[in-house]
């Protein structure tokens, strides 16, 4: 509470600074319009939004004076979590338009001086993704690009490696059949978590902001960031127990334990 406070007072005095000069960077006083592509603008009939809808509004958002727009996902995805569940990060899914699409809209944008923001949401990919596909057929390259645990054996019973409950109820550990050992998901099963302490992993999700910079994106906005990182497991591989909260009577349920382990690690900040 009292570190809150610190940093709201940090903040407070930054942006106090920041009014006192003379040049902001544009990001200070644009103003963002948000954009749901599935849901926006519909530009071939077939009842569902698409990138060349958005382009085709943008001349009228740069007549209300919006500056810039924050598009939520329209990547390569089974849609398991309305596109949250990303199953490639450098493609576009078929259900928005194409890259030639994507080009036309940045273009539009340029020419109308309104900068395209995109939703970066690194803390999993889709269960389909190659990546993970490979990872749970251990390929050399890909092995640890995910969190994996054999789990543990009670009275000769498989169990999961301990007590952490997924934000939408539930374990946050899947057997996989194929590894023959349990997945993280913080989220929907069907969206496994990156293994950030992996700098190969690291490297990869720079590369996919290095793809989309290269074609013309001004900038991101980062999805749950704060469930990035897990605590770093033990000499054993082990992983502990979260603190139960006494918010809630049922162990399935995420307010169950208190997240001391999960989200909100060191690491996230550097
Ligand atoms: C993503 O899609 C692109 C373009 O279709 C392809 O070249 C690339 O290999 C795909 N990446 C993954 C991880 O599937
Ligand atoms: C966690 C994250 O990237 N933000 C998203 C993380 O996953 C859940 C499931 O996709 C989303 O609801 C969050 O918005
Ligand atoms: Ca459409
Ligand atoms: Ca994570």
């Amino acid at each position: 509470m009292v570190s809150r406070l610190v940093s709201v007072l940090i903040l407070l005095v930054f942006c106090g600074h920041e009014l006192a000069s003379a040049e902001k960077p544009w990001w200070q006083t644009a103003s963002f319009y948000q954009i749901y592509p599935r849901s926006f603008k519909d530009s071939d009939g077939d009842g569902v939004g698409d990138l060349n809808g958005v382009t085709s509004v943008l001349p009228y958002l740069k007549e209300i004076g919006i500056a810039a727009t924050w598009l939520s996902p329209f990547l390569e995805s089974p849609m398991a979590d309305f596109g949250y569940d990303i199953s490639n990060f450098t493609a576009v899914d078929p259900l928005f338009g194409t890259m030639e699409d994507f080009e036309r809209m940045v273009a539009k944008a340029k020419e109308l001086d309104i900068k395209i923001i995109l939703d970066f949401v690194p803390n999993h990919s889709s269960d389909e993704c190659d990546w993970f596909i490979r990872s749970a057929a251990r390929d050399p390259v890909y092995k640890d690009y995910y969190i994996w645990h054999p789990g543990k054996v009670v009275n000769g019973e498989r169990q999961p490696p301990n007590n952490w409950v997924s934000v939408f109820y539930g374990s946050a550990w899947e057997w996989h059949e194929g590894r023959q050992e349990y997945y993280l998901h913080q989220f929907d099963k069907k969206q496994p978590d990156f293994n950030f302490r992996n700098p190969v992993v690291r490297e990869a999700m720079n590369n996919v902001l290095r793809f989309w910079l290269d074609r013309g994106v001004d900038g991101f906005r980062i999805d749950a960031i704060y469930h990035a990182f897990e605590i770093e497991a033990d000499e054993n591989g082990d992983y502990p127990d979260e603190p139960v909260s006494g918010w809630s009577e049922d162990p399935q349920d995420y307010g169950y334990v208190r997240h001391i382990y999960t989200v909100d690690q060191w690491e996230t900040r550097t």
